[in-house]
C-alpha cells in the first residue's frame, strides 16, 4: 500500500501555531500571503524578516502533537510506501519522528544565502543580518518558497502522486496551488482521495471521502484504521 499524505498548517494548529487563515488572517495587520512574497522582501527586509524570526522563536515553544505522532507511527509501518508531502515551514514531522518527509515550501529553521546559495540550519533570528556561516556575507534570507517562487520536489510529487494507492490531505484549505491541484491529479488516475480537515476546504468535492474534525483526533484513528487497530 502506497500513501501520499499532503498535510498543511492545520495540522500543526493544535500545537499552537496559527494557520494563514486563522480568525482574522492578519500579521502586524499585514495579510500574510502579502509578506509571503519577494516583491515584500525586496520592499522591506525588516518587516518580512521579522515575520519569520518570530515564528521561527515560536517554533522553539511548541511541540508536535497527536496527530504528527500517528503518521510518525505510520511511517515506521510502511517506511518507503509513506511520503508526506507538507506545506508548512516547522519541523513538528520530523520531531515526531517522521523520516519520509518533503517541505514543498521549504523550512523555517533554514537559512538559504543569495551571496553563494548555500543553505545552512537556522533557529535564531536574521533580522540582525548574521553572516553565512560558508561565505561570511550578511545576506541569508528565509529558506522558503514565497508566493510567485517555485516549489521544491515537484517531480518527486508528480512520482509519488503517480504511484499512490491511498492520496490523503490533513490540514489545508485546498487554497494554494499547485498543492491545491494534487488531489484531482490522483483523482484523474483512480486513485482513491481521503480529506481530513477541521472545515469544508476549496478542493472537498474533489475527494472520495471527507472527515470534518480536528486534526488530532481524525488522524490516529484513520492510522489506526489503515493499520487494522
Ligand atoms: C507557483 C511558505 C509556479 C511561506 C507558502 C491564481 C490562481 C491559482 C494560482 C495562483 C494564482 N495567482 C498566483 C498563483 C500561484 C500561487 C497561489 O496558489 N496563490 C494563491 C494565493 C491563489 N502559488 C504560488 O505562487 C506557488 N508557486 O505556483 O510557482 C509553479 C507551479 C508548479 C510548478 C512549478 C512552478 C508557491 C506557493 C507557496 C507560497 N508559500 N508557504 C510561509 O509559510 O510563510 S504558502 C502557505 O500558505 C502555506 O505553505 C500553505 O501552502 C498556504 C496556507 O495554506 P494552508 O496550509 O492550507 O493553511 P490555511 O490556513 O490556508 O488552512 C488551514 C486549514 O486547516 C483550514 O482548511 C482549516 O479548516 C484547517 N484546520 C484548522 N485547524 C485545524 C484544521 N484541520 C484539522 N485540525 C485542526 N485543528
Amino acid at each position: 500500500m502506497r500513501v501520499l499524505v499532503l498535510t498543511g498548517a492545520g495540522i500543526s494548529a493544535e500545537s499552537g501555531l496559527p494557520t494563514f487563515r486563522d480568525a482574522d488572517g492578519l500579521w502586524e495587520g499585514h495579510d500574510p500571503t502579502a509578506v509571503a512574497t519577494p516583491e515584500a522582501y525586496a520592499a522591506d527586509p525588516d518587516l518580512v524578516h521579522r515575520f519569520y524570526d518570530e515564528r521561527r522563536a515560536a517554533l522553539a515553544r511548541v511541540e508536535p502533537n497527536a496527530a504528527h505522532r500517528a503518521l510518525a507511527r505510520l511511517d515506521q509501518h510502511l517506511g518507503d510506501d509513506l511520503l508526506v508531502v507538507t506545506q508548512n515551514i516547522d519541523d513538528l514531522h520530523e520531531r515526531a519522528g517522521s523520516r519520509h518527509v518533503l517541505h514543498m515550501h521549504g523550512r523555517l529553521r533554514s537559512a538559504w544565502c543569495t551571496a553563494c546559495d548555500e543553505r545552512s540550519h537556522w533557529t535564531g533570528s536574521l533580522g540582525d543580518r548574521p553572516p553565512c556561516p560558508a561565505c561570511g556575507r550578511p545576506y541569508l534570507r528565509p529558506d522558503v518558497v514565497w508566493f510567485g517562487e517555485v516549489p521544491h520536489g515537484m517531480e518527486q510529487i508528480e512520482r509519488a502522486l503517480w504511484a499512490a494507492d491511498l492520496f490523503v490531505s490533513v490540514g489545508t484549505s485546498g487554497v494554494v496551488y499547485p498543492a491545491a491541484a494534487f488531489v484531482q491529479y490522483a483523482a484523474a488516475q483512480g486513485t482513491r482521495t481521503l480529506e481530513l480537515n477541521l472545515d469544508a476546504s476549496d478542493t472537498s468535492d474533489d475527494f472520495t471521502e471527507s472527515r470534518r474534525g480536528p486534526a488530532t483526533s481524525l488522524v490516529p484513528a484513520w492510522v489506526d484504521e489503515l493499520l487494522g487497530g
